[in-house]
Formats: C-alpha cells, structure tokens, sequence
C-alpha cells in the first residue's frame, strides 16, 4: 500500500477517537451534574440516604486526592445555603471585579464573625458584568445565596440634564484643588448612585433591609446578635459605626441646597430630627479643639456610609425620594464631589425621627484608615474582639476614632439618641 493509502484510515480512526472521547467527557460532566442535582434535591428533601451517595469528591475522606495542580470540575460544592436568619434581610456590596481579593477579605470576616449562622444573601452591584471567577469566588465564600446584578446603565451613568462641559471643568477645578478623589468621573457615578439608586436595584425590591459591605473592611468582633433583628424589634431605621466630619471642599453648595430643599418642604422635616447634630459647633465636645473649619452652618458631621444597616423602605419613601431628586437637580454629584455619606446622614438627620438612628457601638470595624473597636476590657473579652493596631498600609492605628477630636460620637450623644448605660443585648461567651 501508498503511504496514502494507509494515511486515510488512519485519520479517521483519530477522529473517531476524538469524538468518542469528548463525548464520554460530555456524558461523564452530565452524569456529574445530575448526579449532583438529584443530591441537592435529596438533601433538600431532607433524603439522607441518597444524599450520601457515592460520588468521587477529592474533599471527601476516603477518596483520591486531588494532585497539587489539579482542580476540582465541579468548583461550586453543594452547600445548605438555606437562610437562618428571621429577618427580611440582604448584605449589599457594590464592587469592582478588579477588587475581588478585597471582598473576599470583608466576606470572610463578616461570614465569620456574623452571618455563617445566619446565611443572609448576598447581594453584589457592578456598573459591567461581573467575572466567572468573580462570582465563583464570592459564592464560595458565602453561606447564603449570592445575586449579582447588572446596574442598569441609566441607573449609574451622569443623568443627561448635567451640562458636560461644566462637569469637565469641574473635573479640572478639582484636580486642582486635590480634592479627595476628585479626578475620578467614576466616583461621581459612585456617589450618585449610592445616593439614590442602590434601593431602587429590583433584587433590592425583595428586601426589608439591607447591610452595605464595602471592600477591604474587617469586622473585628463577634456579633452575637442578629442586628437586623435588634433593628426591627428596636423600630430602628438607620445604624451606623463611625460619625467624623466631611472634606468641606467636596461640598461647597450642598448646605445651602439643603436649606432650599427644606424651605420648599417644611412638612418633611421631622419632629424629632436632628438637625442639632449637624449644626451645633461648640468645641467642649470635640477636647476644646476648634472644629473642622466650614463657611456653611453645616459643621460637616456624617455617618461614614461605608458601614450601613438600614431599612430600605426609608430610602424607597417618598420623603428621601423627594430629597434626592431635589439634591440631584441642583447638579453637585457633578459639577462638585459630593458623596453619599454626607447625603444619607444629612437625609437621616433631617427627615427621620432621631431615636429611630441606632449607633452599633458593639461592632468592631475597620475600613482604612479609620477603626472603631468596644473599650471595655469585659465586652472586648465576651466578643472575642481583635482590635487591629495597624492599618491594611502597616501603619500603625491610634486610638478607635470614637475618641479622636474629629469625630462626631460625642455630638450624636448629645444631639442625637444619647448614649445608652444598659446593654441591648445579652452578651454571653458561649455563641
Ligand atoms: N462596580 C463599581 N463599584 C465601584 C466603583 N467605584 C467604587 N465602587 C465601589 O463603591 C464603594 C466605595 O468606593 P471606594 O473606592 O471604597 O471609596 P471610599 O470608601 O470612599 O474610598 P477608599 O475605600 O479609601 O478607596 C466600594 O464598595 C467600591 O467597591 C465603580 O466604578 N464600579
Ligand atoms: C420582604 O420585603 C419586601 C419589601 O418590603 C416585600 O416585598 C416582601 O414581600 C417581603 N418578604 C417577606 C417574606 O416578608
Ligand atoms: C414604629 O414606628 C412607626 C413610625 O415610624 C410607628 O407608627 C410605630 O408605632 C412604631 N412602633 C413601635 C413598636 O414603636
Ligand atoms: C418624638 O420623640 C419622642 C421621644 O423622644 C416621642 O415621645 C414622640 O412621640 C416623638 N414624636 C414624633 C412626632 O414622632
Ligand atoms: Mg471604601
């Protein structure tokens, strides 16, 4: 025979391989999967028997291990993901796909100290679609179910009645002034839609309350208690860490936009807000030490939104709707910088009743580069607290903030809710 000859059969022979083999792995994958499913299907069932089934798992004792290079096929193990918690509750994370190694950090420790008896969901926002190995990762990190939303662009771009060129300038202005991540056109977006958008994302819609988590935070003691219980029981509508002052130059025209919002709906402004709080400017509360210079009436106190629980439906409300659009209109997430957290407090203080303002005085937290950490030797002790002496930066941490000059605590305790000498909850060494 030709060499020819001999090369026709040849080929066909490899290509019948070929195909016989990818069709054994196809087929092997679908036995795995369904094999799974049905698995899944059992252990919901509460079916035991069959949950147990033999099927080869490198995690499991007894079965091959898996050799150093390899992976699993089947990256996303079943896992009860069933929630534990009573409340109508969701953690909120809006991040880059690019910050995937800094949520993991502030999942695992929020997972530690808190959610893995509860297994709340995961709610994750993103302005582009999230990556496989973004929402792999974060799943496996999770002990609740994971949601990852697309922003709709109309929900995160700059709305079209901002004028662009003013919006360049001001881009410009503050690069000049170094104004705090005033460069940044993305942080504006960032801004804009904390400010008014997050609680309208339609996952959010099935929620009563929500936990924003940020990136490259810490939790840095057990919790002990459901707060999102503590929240509903309490009546409470918005809880926070940290209070400290805004950079001014991010907001020169937001007071005065208040104060015209204000004039225009008398009726919204609470009974019982407090406006005291971020008005009031006597230095006995902050060691004698002149404030933080501000031309407004404003003195620049906010609650540091990075850390939030809060009840949705304030947002979803009528009242903090007519704020934000009336906020938004007047330009300044544009044509200055100004951020969400001076937006939600000044919004909490002026239309939400003060004692329904909770501060979580309890919650070790950390988020560069400011700490806030339990004084007490015996509360530290029953939480298994960790306070962190240095920053993410290696630098090392003063003091938790509560006590620094700048921070506002010590005027929430007198303008806001007070301070409370009782604990809330009972805190016992043995959860
Ligand atoms: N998807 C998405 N998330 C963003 C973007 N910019 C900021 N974020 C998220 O918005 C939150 C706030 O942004 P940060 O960069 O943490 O802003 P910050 O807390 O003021 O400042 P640092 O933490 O000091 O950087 C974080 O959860 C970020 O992951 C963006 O362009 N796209
Ligand atoms: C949870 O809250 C949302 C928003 O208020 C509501 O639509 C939904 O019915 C609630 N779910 C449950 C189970 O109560
Ligand atoms: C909770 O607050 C609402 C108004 O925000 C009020 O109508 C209700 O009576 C309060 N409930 C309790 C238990 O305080
Ligand atoms: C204001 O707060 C007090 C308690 O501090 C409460 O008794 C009163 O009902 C509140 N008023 C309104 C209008 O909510
Ligand atoms: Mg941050």
């Amino acid at each position: 025979m030709s060499r020819s000859g001999l090369l026709y059969p040849f080929l066909a022979v490899a290509i019948a391989v070929y195909y016989y083999a990818v069709f054994q792995y196809q087929e092997g994958q679908l036995t795995y999967h369904f094999k799974n499913e049905a698995i899944n299907q059992a252990l919901t069932n509460g079916d035991s028997t069959l949950a147990q089934a033999d099927i080869y798992d490198p995690m499991k004792k007894g079965h091959q291990k898996l050799s150093s290079n390899a992976y699993i096929e089947h990256r996303s193990p079943f896992r009860d993901r069933t929630q534990r918690g009573a409340e109508n509750a969701t953690m909120v994370m809006l991040v880059r796909n690019s910050e995937l190694k800094g949520a993991l950090e502030s999942m695992r420790s929020l997972e530690d100290r808190f959610n893995r008896n509860y297994r709340y969901p995961w709610v994750f926002l993103n302005d582009v679609p999230f990556t496989e190995e973004f929402k792999e990762q974060t799943t496996l990190m999770a002990s609740g179910e994971t949601f990852y939303e697309l922003i709709p662009a109309p929900d995160w771009d700059m709305p079209e009645f901002i004028d662009n060129d003013k919006f360049e300038k001001s881009i410009e202005e503050a690069i000049k002034k170094e104004v705090i991540y005033g460069f940044s056109k993305s942080y504006r977006n960032m801004c804009h839609f904390n400010s008014g958008y997050f609680y309208k994302q339609e996952r959010l819609l099935n929620y009563d309350w929500y936990f924003r988590v940020e990136p490259d935070v810490e939790y840095m003691c057990d919790f002990q208690y459901d707060p999102f219980t503590l929240m509903r029981t309490k009546n409470m509508t918005y809880g926070f860490v940290i209070a400290i002052h805004e950079y001014e130059n991010t907001i020169p025209t937001l007071w005065e936009t208040v104060e015209k919002f204000m004039e225009k709906y008398p009726e919204l402004v609470h009974p019982n807000n407090s406006l005291d709080f971020i008005t009031s400017g006597e230095s006995d509360l902050n060691h004698n030490v002149p404030l933080v210079r501000s031309s407004s009436k404003y003195n620049l106190c906010h609650f540091w939104s990075n850390f939030e629980i809060g009840d949705l439906n304030f947002f979803r409300g009528e009242a903090y709707n007519k704020y934000f659009d009336f906020l938004d209109q007047a330009g300044g997430f544009y044509y200055e910088r100004w951020g969400d957290a001076p937006v939600h407090s000044i919004g909490l203080n002026i239309l939400a009743d003060k004692n329904k303002i909770h501060h979580f005085e309890d919650i070790g937290y950390y988020h560069p580069p400011y700490l806030s950490c339990p004084s007490s030797v015996d509360v530290k002790a029953a939480k298994r607290c960790v306070c962190r002496s240095r920053g993410s930066d290696g630098e090392k941490l003063g003091a938790p903030v509560d006590v620094n000059v700048y921070s506002c605590l010590s005027r929430w305790w007198r303008y806001g809710s007070g301070k409370t000498f009782l604990n809330e909850i009972d805190y016992t060494f043995n959860n």
